[in-house]
């Protein structure tokens, strides 16, 4: 079905879907390594591109290819490029879009392993990348070099819920050269859609908000153009990041209730982020529907709604935010969000762990914040649950 002029929730359940030629109502798992072809000349006309198809599973797949078909409609991108995890993902972009030599500026709280990646192993390849908070623009205009291949941003950042205005990286990259990539994980294309915004690259850990269900690893990337996917893809197949057949059917099957679930866990969050901004034990809290978010004007500018992640600080520190922790009961500790559960964690001892001391603390990320991933639970069952939680603390 044509679904590029209707709306996003019928994109959602309709968008990529292959025609199926026994009528199945959802896209098949083409469990499948490989496809054999009609004959030498078939063969030959897929590999060379004269014809398109399907050859290997690791190049493509029918499943796949209908999952990255469904989100690069959702982005408004060119084409969707579907890869092993977020991390896959950005890992194909680092390889595709920078050499060694090149400069890359990126948000200094961006997921740690993004940052991790860069520090610990693309510059042994003699790639530099300055962390600054793209949060304020001049940073970001005082860290251009000649060689500054790429402005990495993620917003809402994880975990800091720091935002940056894509609109007006994009003005600055373009002034400059640059390309402009944007970790969209925090907000799923329900929420914001950087290619709009003038952004070249978009990618999503899947794992969060797309799949949304905690039972899946996955990640995809869109770009804009088709000149960026041909830079992308074959980088891709060639380092192995590709997604397999049965992930892209669970995040498939997730994807269709996105906008419904995201409603739900929004609304719960707003309500708890309310309430915990007058809770005397609570220092501070960062929220983007929240009046007190420094961003919130931006919030309302550049996405359709404030989502579900939200940091805060107890009073007490460390000790304090352990005891929160320890004492839930209803929000699973874990890492990983954007589930249909409720999720809380310590970023400065688990996802952002391997950012060095004084770097964790210019990023934003103290010892004593707490993430929280609101679920779609009863929003007062959650908000039963931070209460006796705290009453412990
Ligand atoms: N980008 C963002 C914003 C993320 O939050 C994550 C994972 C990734 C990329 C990487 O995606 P993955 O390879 O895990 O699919 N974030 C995690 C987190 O905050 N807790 O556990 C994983």
């Amino acid at each position: 079905m044509d679904t590029k002029n209707k709306g996003f929730n019928t994109k959602l359940i309709h968008a990529g879907n292959l025609e199926d030629p026994f009528g199945s109502a959802t896209v098949p798992i083409y469990q499948s390594s490989t496809f054999s072809f009609r004959n030498a000349q078939h063969g030959a006309n897929l590999f060379s591109g004269k014809e398109n198809g399907f050859i290997y599973t690791r190049i493509s797949n029918p499943t796949i290819k209908a999952l990255e078909d469904n989100i690069a409609e959702l982005e408004n991108g060119y084409g969707g490029i579907a890869t092993s995890s977020g991390m896959g993902a950005v890992s194909s972009i680092y390889m595709s879009l920078l050499e060694k030599g090149a400069h890359m500026i990126s948000t200094a709280s961006v997921y740690g392993p993004s940052r991790g990646l860069m520090e610990n192993h693309f510059s042994r390849f003699g790639v530099e990348a300055t962390f600054v908070d793209t949060s304020v623009l001049d940073n970001i205009r005082a860290s251009v070099q000649p060689n500054t291949k790429i402005l990495f941003i993620e917003t809402p950042s994880n975990p800091t819920i720091q935002l940056t205005d894509i609109k007006a990286c994009s003005k600055i990259a373009t002034e400059h050269g640059i390309t402009l990539v944007v970790d969209n994980t925090f907000c799923s294309p329900y929420l914001q859609n950087p290619l709009d915004l003038g952004a070249d690259v978009v990618f999503h850990s899947v794992t969060k908000f797309i799949n949304g269900h905690a039972d899946i690893v996955g990640g995809i990337i869109v770009t804009k153009t088709r000149e960026f996917y041909q830079k992308i893809r074959p980088l891709m197949v060639t380092l192995g990041n590709n997604m397999d057949p049965h992930q892209a059917f669970m995040v498939h099957r997730g994807v269709k209730t996105l906008s419904l679930r995201i409603e739900k866990a929004q609304e719960n969050a707003m309500k708890i982020a309310a309430w915990l901004e007058q809770h005397p034990k609570i220092k501070w809290i960062k929220y983007p529907g929240l009046a007190s978010h420094p961003q919130h004007e931006l919030a309302k500018k550049q996405m359709r709604g404030f989502g579900s992640m939200m940091s805060f600080e107890i009073k007490g520190g460390l000790k304090a935010g352990e005891k929160l922790m320890n004492s839930v009961k209803l929000a699973l500790l874990a890492v990983s969000l954007g589930g249909v559960e409720t999720l809380i964690q310590h970023p400065a001892s688990m996802t952002h762990s391997g950012i060095p001391g004084e770097e964790k603390l210019k990023a934003g990320i103290t010892d004593g914040l707490v993430r929280l991933s609101v679920g779609i639970e009863n929003v007062e069952d959650q908000i039963a649950d931070l209460e006796q939680a705290l009453r412990n603390v």
